[in-house]
């Protein structure tokens, strides 16, 4: 078998997608859970996402050849520290996150830095969150980023258990990582948090709601994600994610200047470029 045992913190939409993907896979002795909650670990049972599981992450992490932090950016400091009792030197540890400086520098703070940390983050997901929302084809064709560029046997363990669930692996440096999910996920789901806002603080709100038409579903789909889940990244790109929100308002302030003034030709511009862009996206 290509693995022995893979544990998995944090049973949500991503840690639980990836358990099932595993077991389906018969690549995996076995996949143990750990989670917070023991009703998810039960849930996690049923569904079939893990072999067995634990709420005490160093017992579920003992013996384990990788283990994968699934949690919110912002909690994997602490489940770092309440797993390394657990930990052996060569157990590879990787984690799922949209932010990868921080959670490197964290890593290094926790484990030291000899340790076998490789950051990921797989470019799947949806706007639900939770066991329940577990997929077992979350990640088939999703591309996953894997962090630092630099070339190391972990590395290539990592690589290999994002393949086995159908992943495309791709490498970079945090810092390119993190400037680049801000510009393509970071800041789309920041404008899907405020238009949505906007529209709810019209007084009449609930009654035109029945109005918002394909665009404006299109657009704020992502305002459904979990709030912690952003809080934390917010916090945690926060250098990047300001760049974009400033480079966005030149954007939109150039658009408000052009309606303002009447100026058709200057609409019809902006709009002309921005449709060549999109439909230029692969
Ligand atoms: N939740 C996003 C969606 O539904 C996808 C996503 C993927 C979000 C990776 C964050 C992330 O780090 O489209």
């Amino acid at each position: 078998m290509p693995f022995r045992r893979i544990t998995i913190i944090g049973l949500g939409l991503i840690g639980g997608s990836l358990g099932l993907a595993l077991r389906r896979s018969g690549a995996v002795e076995e996949v143990v859970g750990v989670d917070q909650s023991a009703a998810v670990l039960e849930r996690a049972r049923e569904r079939g996402l893990i072999d067995r599981g634990t709420t005490d992450p160093a017992a579920g992490v003992r013996d384990a050849e990788l283990v994968v932090a699934a949690v919110p950016v912002g909690c994997f400091r602490g489940v770092l520290e309440a797993a390394r009792g657990g930990l052996e030197r060569d157990t590879v540890v990787t984690d799922v996150g949209s932010v990868k400086g921080p959670v490197h520098a964290e890593a290094e703070a926790v484990l030291g830095a000899d340790a076998l940390f490789v950051g990921g983050h797989p470019l799947a997901g949806t706007e639900d969150s939770g066991v329940e929302a577990a997929l077992d084809r979350l990640f088939d064709g999703a591309l996953c980023i894997l962090t630092p560029a630099s070339d190391t046997p972990a590395r290539d363990r990592v690589k290999a258990l994002w393949e086995l669930v159908g992943c495309q692996v791709v490498t970079m440096d945090a810092e390119a990582h993190d400037r680049i999910l801000a510009a393509t996920s970071h800041l789309p789901h920041m404008l899907a948090f405020s238009l949505i806002r906007t529209f709810g603080e019209l007084d009449d709100s609930d009654r035109l709601a029945q109005f918002a038409a394909g665009g404006f579903r299109d657009l704020t789909r992502i305002a459904g994600s979990d709030p912690v889940m952003w809080r934390d990244i917010a916090l945690a790109n926060s250098g990047p994610l300001l760049e974009m929100i400033d480079r966005f308002e030149d954007r939109l302030s150039e658009l408000r200047r052009a309606i303002a003034a009447g100026d058709g030709p200057a609409l019809q511009a902006f709009f002309g470029e921005a449709r060549t862009l999109r439909r230029g996206l692969p």
